[in-house]
């Protein structure tokens, strides 16, 4: 397969910048010393306007059609959405992530400290992304990122480059849309979408219709029930496409990790469920803060959506 990040790192950043001053330096080294000629290109602010308005409403009319929706930019969304892009450069991805931050629960570990531990055998996935880490020995069950920052911001600083992935923060799943299957059942065709201040104030504001993106399938990794989390789950629940679920149980690192990788499957036609919203709808134990499932089941989320691609 093709790795696009890797054309994009070969593009050059900062052979030419264009400044209006009467230096023009090419590198910031050149820059040094001669502040007081300098000065930045001409600009006009209906530019700079157009420019973002432009990209993102043509991002938005390129992903009403896409290929995959992945709602929910955690650690399981986000590892999912890295092997589907690397994958398959021709699929269209919409990473839907309610924050304005993607990265969910990862950018710490337990208890807010920074080490992120990952069980083995997950060190696999950060040798894949390039994300270093340290491995206190053979004897050892897990390997540690020195911060939890570093493979957040590592793995999306993969995922953001592939050109067939397009994410859109700040913007809520508020609801999924549905087609009835040949066999009484539904199957889901897409997403709901909203800015999310605009979902946070339905109560209080009217009027505030939302907004769709066609898909054939969509993965789901909302991470454990919350004012945000579990969303798919508790909405399959509310059409009676789910009897109930589960809801998540106490801490076992031990049974939770497998259980969360094994689990991540098709739920419904067309939906995938990955990472911690799993345990709400299989009633799997929860493991805190390692993240070993979490990047696996990333992984067995993309393996599962390419089944139904090539079926
Ligand atoms: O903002 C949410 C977060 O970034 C986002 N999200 C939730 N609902 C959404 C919606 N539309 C769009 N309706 C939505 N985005 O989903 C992301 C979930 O990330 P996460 O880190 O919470 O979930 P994860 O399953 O990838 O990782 C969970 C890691 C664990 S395990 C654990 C425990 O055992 O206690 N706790 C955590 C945080």
């Amino acid at each position: 397969t093709t790795i696009p990040s890797a054309k994009i790192a070969t593009m050059p950043h900062t052979t030419s910048i264009p400044v209006g001053g009467a230096t023009k330096p090419e590198t910031i080294e050149a820059m040094a010393g001669n502040w007081s000629n300098f000065s930045f290109a001409p600009i006009r602010e209906s530019q700079i306007a157009r420019t973002m308005g432009r990209r993102y409403f043509s991002d938005l009319d390129k992903y009403a059609e896409s290929d995959i929706v992945i709602v929910g930019a955690g650690s399981c969304g986000l590892s999912a959405a890295y092997c589907l892009a690397k994958a398959r450069p021709e699929l269209k991805i919409a990473i839907i992530e309610a924050g304005v931050a993607p990265g969910g629960g990862a950018w710490l570990g337990g208890q807010l400290f920074s080490a992120m531990i990952m069980r083995k055998p997950a060190d696999a996935f950060l040798r894949e992304v390039g994300v270093p880490y340290e491995d206190e020995g053979s004897e050892s069950s897990f390997v540690v990122v020195k911060h939890a920052a570093l493979f957040t911001s590592t793995i999306l600083s993969k995922v953001l480059q592939f050109p067939n992935v397009k994410l859109f923060n700040a913007t809520a799943v508020e609801d999924l849309i549905t087609r009835k299957d040949g066999n009484g059942g539904i199957r889901i065709a897409g997403v709901v979408t909203n800015w999310t201040l605009v979902s946070m104030h339905h109560d209080d504001q009217s009027c505030m219709d939302p907004n769709t993106i066609n898909a054939p399938l969509i993965i789901s990794t909302t991470g454990h029930d919350g004012p945000f989390g579990a969303f798919c789950a508790k909405r399959l629940v509310a059409m009676e496409a789910l009897s109930a679920l589960g809801g998540m149980r106490g801490l076992d690192m031990n049974t939770a990790e497998d259980a969360i990788v094994k689990g991540t499957r098709e739920i419904v036609p067309g939906l995938i469920i990955g990472g911690m919203e799993l345990s709400e709808v299989d009633g799997a134990n929860r493991m805190g803060p390692t993240f070993g499932a979490m990047a696996l089941s990333g992984v067995k989320a993309a393996e599962e959506a390419l089944k139904v691609f090539e079926t």
